[in-house]
This record gives structure tokens, sequence and C-alpha cells, in this order.
């Protein structure tokens, strides 16, 4: 008891600076989609822990997975009403920001090395600043995903035989046309409601990188991992613009600096997670299946071109040339 009583005055003192320091301590939240087992949630950990260090305590940014906070579209919206301070977004900014749609084009991208050309490039500042300046959320830095595979309950080789599969896709009209170009029928549905409804056969199939598709426990709702490979894509952590700029100039930059120390962080766990990834999800007992690329490709082509304006097309093929 005495022992305990000496503690509890050593933490008591210990915490009285901390307790000054309280009082102007500002709470920032970050909801995202995927759940506390996903790098991207590992890395906004991450990102918390740098903005603390980094601001001396003085921000706390509190991380909330698995849509608690709201589906992928309201934390959007979250943000740009101030309810909300960051997230991790991508191709589905294109409902606000036209030139979101280049994140994330089937048979784009082909590589790692590729795409931080691409994000690193003008086409990346491009698409960064007209995000920024259409939906007031800041792209902070950016997260590299794995190839999106189509899995589903039986093998699909070509788009031939997709023959009307109900298929949810995330609320990305470039994906709407493109799976409907190839013959699938594509449900626009937020994350959280995907194992549901995949459950209660509401829809047949999903597509998704390996890491949420492992994170999320598909392989319990689907059997096949069909290699489709279909879109090679990275995704911002982004921040509503209008708080970040009422911060003190040093706290912005911390938040800035702690936001690429957290891409930095995300990188190694995502190289190291996609060398393990398809041995774990055969573990698990999914089969993946070889499938015919180029006729997913060459099928889905001019569906993607025609759903790109006129304006993010020659961009689109600055991507293909690069
Ligand atoms: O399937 C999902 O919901 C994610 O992989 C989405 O692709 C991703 O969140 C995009 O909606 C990014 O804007």
């Amino acid at each position: 008891r005495a022992a305990l009583g000496g503690l509890a005055g050593v933490l008591a003192l210990g915490a009285a600076p901390g307790l000054l320091r309280a009082q102007s301590r500002t709470t920032l939240k970050l909801g995202h989609l995927a759940n506390e087992d996903n790098t991207w949630h590992k890395a906004c950990v991450k990102f918390a822990e740098e903005v603390a260090r980094r601001t001396n305590g003085a921000i706390e940014v509190r991380v909330f997975p698995n849509e608690q906070l709201g589906k992928e579209t309201d934390l959007i919206k979250g943000i740009q009403l101030g309810t909300v301070d960051f997230t991790i977004t991508g191709e589905s900014l294109q409902n606000w920001a036209p030139a979101a749609a280049l994140l994330a084009v089937p048979y784009a991208v082909r590589d790692l090395g590729h795409m931080d050309k691409v994000v690193g490039g003008p086409i990346g500042t491009r698409i960064a600043e007209e995000i920024t300046a259409r939906t007031q959320l800041k792209p902070l830095g950016y997260f590299a995903r794995g190839p999106r595979y189509l899995t589903s309950n039986r093998p699909i080789t070509k788009p031939e035989e997709l023959n009307g599969l109900k298929l949810r896709v995330p609320n990305v009209p470039l994906f709407v046309k493109f799976w409907e170009a190839l013959g699938a029928k594509p449900t626009p549905m937020a994350f959280s409601e995907v194992f549901t409804s995949l459950q209660n056969h509401t829809i047949d199939a999903q597509e998704n990188p390996l890491a949420l598709i492992k994170s999320a426990s598909f392989s319990e709702v689907q059997s096949h991992i069909n290699r489709t490979e279909h879109v090679l894509s990275w995704i911002y952590l982004v921040g509503g613009s209008r708080k970040l700029s009422r911060l003190p100039a040093e706290q912005q930059a911390a938040i800035a600096e702690a936001a690429k120390a957290a891409q930095e962080y995300e990188r190694g766990l995502f190289i190291e997670d996609e060398r393990n990834l398809a041995n774990e999800l055969t573990a698990k007992g999914m089969r993946f299946v070889d499938v015919d690329k180029q006729a997913f490709a060459a099928r889905g082509r001019d569906a993607v071109a025609n759903a790109l304006s006129a304006e993010i097309r020659p961009l689109y093929e600055q991507i293909l040339a690069g």
C-alpha cells in the first residue's frame, strides 16, 4: 500500500506539467475504413505518435478504424464540415475532383516504381492540387497499395465468365464503368458493408488489394482470388485544409513531417506484407486463379478512356507512356 501510495505520488508529480499542457491541447480525429490488422491503421497510429512527439503533446490525433467514424464518403464530407480531421482516401474523391480518377485507372500503373514516379511527378502534383482545391482535403502523404484482385466463389479467367456477376465496387464511377464494360453488374457500396453483403449473397464478388482482402477476413465468404491485378494505385492520407490552416505554423509543419514519417513507416510494412499475403490467403483456404489479363485490359480500355473527361485523358495517356 505504502509503495503504491508512493508510486501514485510520483505519477501525480510527473503529471503536473502534462496537466498544464493539456489545457492548450488540441484533439484531432482520424477515421478510416480498414481494421486494426491493416498496415493503414498501423501507419495512422504511427502518424498520431509522430504528431504527439513533434508537438510535445499539444496535438492529440485519435484514430478510429473500421468506418467507426463514418463510411469513406461520410468521412470526406465530415472533413469538409469540420467534424473529422483526417482520413485515408483516393479515387473516391473523383466524385468531387475529376483528376482523382487518375489515381486508380485500370491497367495504367505497372509497378511500384512507376507508381512512385507518377505520384511524385507533375501528374501527382496536379491530382493533389485539384483534390485540395475542390474538396478542401489536403494530401499529406501517400501509401502504396498492392494490385486489386477480383474475389468470387467460382474461378473467373476471362471477361466472358463474369456473366452478370454481382460485384461490389467502392463509390468510384470509373470502376462502375470498367466492370460494366467487362460484363459484370457492379454495385457501389461502402467497405464496412461488404463482408455481410457477401455473407447474405446480396453480392457475389468484390475486388480489392490482398491486404484488405486479408484484414477484412473475406476468406470466410469468398473462395477464389482471380489474378486480375486490374488496378495498381496509391492512397492519400488527407487532412482538412481549413482546420489545419488555423493551427500555428510550427504545428502545421509538425503534422506535415509526421505524415511523411508515417508514409515511410507504411512503405516498410507494405513491402513486408506483400511478401507474405499470397501464402497467408492460401493458408486460409483461398485459391488463386490465373486469368487472361490481356483480355480484361482490352475489354475495359475504351470504357476507361471514355469515362475520363477530355481534360484528364491526356494525363492518362502520359501515365501509360511514362
Ligand atoms: O474497396 C474499398 O473500399 C477500398 O479499397 C477503396 O478502393 C478505396 O477506399 C477507395 O474508395 C479510395 O477512395
